[in-house]
């Protein structure tokens, strides 16, 4: 299935709009590391950003170790950044 990549000025409107996420130096993805009290709370947030992944058929790369949570989003069916990525970065910030 292929989905339409963001032009440049919607991923300049998006770094922008989300100074906590950095471009990936390939371009094709964004990325930002959560910190957390402990294991427990990152736990709970990954959960919750796995529904959320669920509920838009769009998942995130990500790696965990304790309290600290990295997740980078790129849309593989565009080899980039998608309205998908843009919907996601809105859905997480809201959880936190
Ligand atoms: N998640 N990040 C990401 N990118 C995709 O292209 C993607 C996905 N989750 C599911 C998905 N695509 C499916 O729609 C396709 O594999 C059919």
């Amino acid at each position: 299935m292929s989905i339409a990549e963001l032009t440049d000025a919607e991923r300049e409107a998006l770094l922008a709009a989300n100074p906590d996420w950095t471009l990936s130096r390939d371009g094709k993805a964004i990325e930002r590391t959560f910190k957390f009290g402990d294991f427990n709370e990152a736990w709970g947030f990954m959960n919750r950003v796995a529904l959320i992944a669920e509920k838009h058929d769009h998942h995130p790369e990500w790696f965990n170790v304790y309290n600290r949570v990295e997740i980078t989003l790129t849309t593989h069916d565009a080899d980039g950044l998608s309205q998908r990525d843009v919907d996601m970065v809105a859905a997480i910030a809201a959880l936190l």
